[in-house]
């Protein structure tokens, strides 16, 4: 079941429960130990961000060694790196932003530091760069000028693809926070920006289930609205609890019909990009149920999968021709209820 499927999730999803509000409530799981728990959990890949690898700003020499390193212990394990993502949202001179700062050499940080994340990639044995705007945004409309902004995260995806000519971008869009408003806001604001890039055959995007969600699109929409580009190269399934802080809940747990929505449209279209997962465990978990989100996310996953399996296309097509769309509605929630 669900064979042709490859399941990934980054590092940072195996977390120690801080928040805004509070510090730690459990111990930090050495990168060792969490690379070990990929096959056991029934997992194949791993995202990583390019400081996951190794940290940041390490000269060249040093960071060739660090990836090679971490690449080793990938092919021992017989994992894959599914992407790197440079983490342009935690350094000082990426406050007011990376490639949308208004300060001309903390844009030349972010340049350099991403161009050295796609070297990294070359090592880590993956063509996919994953670009989360995290600050490409603003508090107040008045701090940047937008139409500037969109320019400069086009001139900065164009680099990316001069820099190295066999990568591909794939943009991960997400409406709000940390900043309030963000420069490209939705899946459909970055596929416009591919057609627009020196190459579009190598940009597409990653679709976040909840990231769609907070800008109020159902993620299947984006998710089929991507395939018919051929662009959708990546998903983040998550799950969401209406309009408030982007929760990565664990995937169906809180409305599986919209779940099962996803599942059904990467099934029915061949999705052929690996199911990555972005969840955090709730803070109230304890250690030694840390990651009982992830094996969770893929069961449910892969459940689904076997619901969207076991419906009778015939009976659709017939509900379809007759234009019985609350019949319809009805088989597919007994099929979700096993009935
Ligand atoms: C943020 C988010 C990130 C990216 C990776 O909301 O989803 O974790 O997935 O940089
Ligand atoms: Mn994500």
């Amino acid at each position: 079941m669900a064979a042709q499927y490859k399941f990934t999730f980054g590092p940072w999803n195996i977390s120690t429960g801080s928040d805004p509000f509070g510090p730690p409530v459990r111990a930090e799981v050495p990168f060792a130990s969490k690379i070990a728990e990929y096959k056991r959990l029934g997992f194949d890949g791993v995202q990583f961000h390019d400081d996951d690898v190794v940290p940041a700003d390490l000269s060249w020499a040093e960071t060739e060694k660090g990836a090679k390193a971490v690449k080793k212990v990938l092919d021992d394990e017989g994992l894959f790196c599914e992407f790197i993502a440079p983490r342009l949202w935690e350094d000082h001179r990426t406050i007011d932003g990376a490639y949308t700062s208004n300060d001309p050499a903390e844009r030349k940080y972010a340049l350099d530091r991403s161009k050295k994340a796609v070297d990294i990639a070359h090592i880590m044995g993956t063509k996919d760069i994953v670009l989360w705007l995290a600050r490409e945004g603003t508090y107040i409309r008045e701090a940047k000028c937008p139409v500037t902004a969109s320019q400069r995260v086009l001139d900065a995806v164009n680099t990316l693809l001069d820099h190295d000519k066999t990568i591909r971008i794939l943009g991960e869009m997400k409406p709000n926070e940390p900043t309030d408003s963000a420069y490209f806001p939705t899946v459909g604001h970055f596929l416009a920006l591919c057609y627009r890039t020196m190459d579009p055959a190598r940009t597409g995007v990653l679709i976040e289930s909840a990231h769609s969600i907070l800008a109020g699109i159902d993620p299947s929409e984006d998710m089929a609205n991507a395939l018919w580009h051929n662009k959708l190269w990546s998903v983040h399934l998550n799950d969401q609890n209406g309009l408030k802080y982007d929760q990565d809940k664990t995937f169906g747990s809180v409305d599986l019909r919209r779940a099962f929505n996803q599942v059904w449209v990467l099934e029915r279209a061949n999705y052929q990009g690996c199911i990555g997962l972005d969840i955090k465990a709730m803070r109230s978990t304890k250690s030694e149920h840390q990651t009982a989100h992830l094996s969770n996310s893929l069961l449910l996953f892969k459940r689904l999968v076997e619901v969207a399996r076991s419906v009778d296309t015939a009976k659709v097509e017939a509900f379809r021709t007759s234009r019985n769309y609350e019949g319809l509605e009805l088989y597919i929630i007994n099929r979700l209820m096993g009935i």
